[in-house]
């Protein structure tokens, strides 16, 4: 037996994954541990699925109400949606079977913005929470939870579950004791008190997660990785945005608006954001500090550099190189990273307060601004609006970055107004695509259309957009925000009618 359950009472509830999953039970509320591919249960979403899909062979009706810190994995997200065991979902995900199955309807999904999602389960508004399943590192003799490469939600999952399932790790290095900053100051209105945070790297709580002993109902052993993808090789259009911001943010610094080390920074997932990041790396900029959700590789290597002094995120989203540089490290990247619950990660409180400079990915932006980071033609579901939300409308500076256009060019990210709006015309400041940047900063909507169209757009949905502004500037009867609204759809149906939002 590992020596990873060196406490002794935890040791009596080690069973198999399928001993622990026959313990679930149809409609059963479940709080995963998991967070960008990260520190997500590896064995019992799996030995679940299993027992689901023996329930619906025997026609019984089996399906579980699924809560996590974020997107997961195939083996939990994906396990779970392809035997469609997931009646209901929430806050965030990626995961292409389940992404299908909220798309055809077989789960319902709702999306909210990741700082709130482990609140509203304090507050009670998702009902009762029967189980929470997450994974460890390690548990201590003296019984202490180390948590792996994700905090979440898992906080709110231990303390608001009557039952916890606990997966004890061997891949994930015992060096990431002390990485973690568990706060447990909150209390429900009207007895909140301030988030103590006033620098990305303080540290206000505990290293290890508190879970009631009388919970633990089942201990298992795994030892398989994080399943991150790796990213792909920074693209010539990446690397051009990347450029604009970083110019941008140079031109702050020059103008007073930011310190020479920048303010914290946020990025998102994605190509771009660690294009950004590599441009960081060439740059030279120092003494960096970083307030953000996740942990990308690019930060690894700004670490490295010695030009990032401290990340504050939630979550790793490591390509397999760069976990493996983890576990292997641990011990030295504790000194320079905090993993956080998600709900001080991601809280407007800290975001505002620290002034973080934020830059996260889009599906499309209008010629105002509004921007839609969810929804492709307005109905289909990405991801969803995961911390992008809570990010922009509290950052000092909020920047959506794109390429102009998706799908070879057949589909511009600029458009008249958005099919689903995610963050509205007062939250984003600037937007940034391969063609250039639109500072949206105190212009108002008359103001902000042409430098969209111009600086942003692609050439070939220039004129496009330009005709439909000139056209609503002069028919729609009040002048504020100019529409055709009887038009102001039609790229999208076009779309959906030729497979081309060009006119042909
Ligand atoms: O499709 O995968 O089939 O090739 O969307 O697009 O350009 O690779 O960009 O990976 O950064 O994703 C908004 C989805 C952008 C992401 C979104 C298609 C495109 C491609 C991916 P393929 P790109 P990205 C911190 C912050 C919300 C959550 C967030 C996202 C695929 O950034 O999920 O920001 N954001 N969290 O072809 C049709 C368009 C399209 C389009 C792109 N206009 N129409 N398809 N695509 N634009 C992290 C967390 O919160 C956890």
């Amino acid at each position: 037996m590992s020596e990873r359950i060196a406490n002794a009472t935890h040791r009596q509830k080690l069973m198999s994954a399928e001993d622990a999953a026959a313990l679930i039970n149809d409609g059963d509320q479940i709080g995963f541990g998991g967070f960008t591919g990260s520190g997500y249960p590896k064995a019992l979403p799996g030995a679940l699925a299993k027992r689901i899909k023996e329930s619906h062979d025997r026609g019984e009706k089996f399906t579980v109400n699924v809560f996590t810190g974020a997107s997961t994995a195939p083996e939990l997200d994906g396990a779970l949606a392809s035997v469609d065991g997931i009646g209901w979902r929430m806050p965030y995900q990626s995961d292409p079977q389940m992404r299908n199955k909220i798309n055809d309807g077989t789960s319902f999904y709702t999306d909210i913005h990741l700082s709130e999602a482990g609140m509203m389960v304090r507050e009670g508004f998702f009902g009762n929470i029967d189980f929470a399943i997450i994974e460890a590192a390690k548990i201590t003799e003296d019984g202490h939870i180390i948590p792996t490469s994700s905090i979440g939600n898992n906080n709110v999952w231990v303390e608001k579950a009557d039952k916890v399932i606990v997966e004890v790790n061997s891949w994930q290095s015992e060096d990431l004791e002390g990485m973690h900053d568990i706060y447990y100051g909150f209390a429900l209105p009207p007895n909140r008190v301030p988030i103590p945070i006033t620098h990305p790297g303080d540290r206000i709580g505990e290293k290890y997660l508190r879970i009631p002993q009388n919970k633990v109902v089942a201990v298992v052993e795994t030892s398989d990785p994080d399943r991150n993808t790796p990213f792909k090789p920074i693209d010539d259009d990446s690397r051009k945005i990347a450029g604009y911001l970083l110019d941008f943010y140079d031109n702050e610094v020059k103008q007073g608006r930011m310190p020479k080390n920048l303010l914290p920074l946020q990025s998102g997932v994605g190509n771009i954001p660690n294009a950004v990041l590599d441009g960081l790396l060439h740059s030279d900029l120092e003494h960096l500090t970083s307030y953000t959700e996740v942990i990308q590789d690019g930060m690894i290597d700004l670490i490295d550099a010695g030009k990032l002094d401290v990340a504050s995120a939630t979550a790793f989203s490591l390509s397999p190189e760069y976990a493996h540089k983890m576990n292997e490290n641990a011990a030295f990247y504790r000194e320079h990273i905090i993993l956080r619950p998600q709900e001080i990660s991601n809280h407007p409180e800290a975001i505002r307060r620290l002034g973080v400079v934020g830059a996260n990915g889009m599906i499309e932006a209008d010629i105002y601004g509004n921007v839609n980071s969810t929804h492709v033609m307005g109905s289909r579901m990405m991801n969803g609006i995961g911390g992008s939300g809570d990010f922009t409308r509290n950052a000092y500076i909020s920047a959506f970055v794109s390429p102009s256009t998706a799908k070879n060019g057949d589909i511009s990210a600029i458009v008249p107004m958005v099919s689903h709006v995610d963050h509205t015309e007062h939250d984003g400041m600037v937007i940034i695509t391969e063609q250039g940047i639109a500072d949206l900063r105190g212009l108002a909507p008359r103001q902000r259309a042409p430098k969209i169209i111009e600086n942003c757009a692609h050439p070939d949905y220039r004129p496009m957009l330009m005709d439909y502004y000139e056209r609503a500037l002069r028919d729609c009867k009040f002048k504020h925000t100019p529409h055709l609204l009887s038009e102001a759809y039609s790229w999208h149906t076009r779309f959906l009618e030729t497979g081309t939002m060009k006119m042909n």
